[in-house]
């Protein structure tokens, strides 16, 4: 807080002593913002920090400088959430490195994964290292991923259960332990981009229509308001509740109808998306004590259930934007800002009807950060670059330590938490990079990133082949 208060000190102070036009005034305190070389450098010592002190295992704890896997055996997910960041800021070197490993990694483990995280983290990895290096051994990597994680979408209903044996392919409910066949919205239905995408490569259309299948169904069982349920059951397909938003845990079912869209070219899931958004617009909408918030409603109904929401949900003025609904986007941010300068960081659930947090915590997630990025690159607006320097100069005040960056369990106390997200590698830099850096390696026009920040440039899938290689009609 105390740089925030030198930085804004100083900001006065060059606007009154100047005396000069607002922009020139800004174009002058441009050289106050963090820059992208800072980020690379905080890219760094991050990455050191996790080879020195929990490389080959999923995650680092920074703070007792240790390791963590999330199951028995680790998967190495940091290393996969990184190498595309390592890429966009051209350190070559590390990503070489984290390719090599990735090549020695032999999937064959005797172990349940959770079909949804190591989608987007490992499969979407791995695929953003075959379009950065055109590297036959990854691809391979990938496929050999792919049909591992597969056999989960071998269900009734075509949903897919929410853990699978890379080893053996059963499936089993939640952490592998038989709780059940109930899943949420996203772990349903967010694999159209990794599995798209693997098709295409793959030229095997079996991935992407598995991952179709599972988002049809949610599409088909929606509500007569246009709205689906946020948890159902894989076994029968029905809803096991009537809750219905755009929040963790259904968030990036919407997100993948669009980007599926810009990607593939395909025009059923491009509906699916239009008319998603419309039912959102109309029912979900809540502005309240003049902000615009995305609320959570009864899916038949429509009526309030609670005036709640989560961090995660600050991915949709990124999509608000990138669809072109710029007005909307602009609002829904400033909701977010407003929260997070309540606190100087966001907290993971926040009850706005009450002004009460629910959870305190909070993991260093990019969202908000991620819309900055694309209402800044589709904007131009100075306000984002303002906001984005906000963010930094809070992350690095409340979350940086010795050797790397750590959560907090509750953004009142900032009472520190010893973990490191592998999301902070793949996502929270890598925006914060390309939002300051002076030549972008690409525009958002020319870009999908998947729901872990991994990137793929549109250029590279052929609408043509699209249609063949993804079985598109
Ligand atoms: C990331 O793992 C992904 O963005 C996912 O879709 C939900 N959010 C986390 C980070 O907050």
């Amino acid at each position: 807080m105390k740089n925030r208060f030198l930085f804004i000190l100083l900001f006065f102070l060059l606007a009154l002593a100047c005396q000069k036009p607002d922009k020139q005034v800004a174009e002058e305190l441009d050289m106050g913002y963090y820059t992208a070389e800072e980020v690379k450098e905080e890219m760094k010592r991050c990455w050191q920090a996790y080879k020195t002190y929990a490389w080959g295992s999923d995650v680092l704890l920074p703070l007792s400088k240790g390791s963590f896997n999330w199951y028995e055996e680790s998967l190495g997910i940091s290393p996969f959430d990184a190498y595309s960041t390592l890429a966009v800021m051209d350190m070559e070197a590390e990503a070489e490195e984290v390719l090599q490993y990735a090549l020695e990694k032999d999937w064959d483990q005797d172990i349940y994964v959770q079909v949804f995280e190591v989608n987007i983290r490992i499969l979407g990895g791995l695929l953003a290292m075959y379009d950065h290096s055109k590297d036959k051994r990854v691809l391979a990597k990938a496929i050999d991923f792919g049909d591992r994680i597969l056999p989960a979408f071998d269900t009734p209903t075509g949903l897919p259960y929410h853990s699978v044996n890379l080893r053996t392919g059963t499936t089993a409910g939640n952490q592998g332990k038989g709780k059940g066949n109930i899943i949420n919205v996203a772990q349903a239905a967010t694999y159209l981009v990794e599995f798209g995408i693997l098709s295409y490569y793959a030229q095997d259309p079996k991935y992407y229509q598995a991952a179709k299948r599972a988002s049809k169904h949610i599409f088909d069982n929606r509500s007569e308001l246009g709205l689906p349920g946020d948890q159902l059951d894989v076994e029968t397909g029905f809803w096991t509740n009537s809750w219905t938003h755009i929040q963790a845990g259904v968030d990036s079912y919407y997100e993948y109808l669009f980007k599926a869209s810009l990607l593939f070219g395909d025009e059923e899931v491009k509906q699916m998306w239009d008319s998603s958004l419309q039912a959102i617009n109309e029912h979900l909408t809540d502005d309240f004590e003049g902000r615009r918030y995305y609320t959570i409603v009864d899916m038949y109904t429509g009526a309030i259930k609670k005036r709640s929401v989560s961090l995660y949900d600050a991915f949709f003025p990124a999509m608000q934007a990138l669809s072109g609904h710029i007005e909307d986007a602009e609002a829904n941010q400033k909701a977010w800002d407003w929260l997070w300068e309540k606190y100087g960081l966001l907290p993971s659930r926040y009850h706005y009807g009450a002004d009460t947090i629910e959870y305190s915590n909070s993991e260093l997630n990019p969202e908000i950060i991620e819309s900055a990025y694309y209402l800044h690159q589709l904007t131009g607006e100075e306000k984002y670059q303002i906001m984005l320097n906000n963010y930094w100069v809070d992350l690095n005040t409340c979350c940086r330590d010795s050797i790397a960056f750590h959560a907090v369990y509750d953004v009142r106390s900032m009472e520190p938490k010893d973990y490191l997200a592998t999301y902070f590698f793949a996502e929270t830099l890598k925006y914060f990079y390309l939002a300051a850096a002076k030549t972008e390696p690409f525009s958002l026009q020319e870009v999908v990133f998947n729901t872990e920040a991994h990137p793929f440039m549109r250029a590279h899938f052929d609408p043509v082949l699209c249609k063949e290689y993804l079985g598109i009609e």
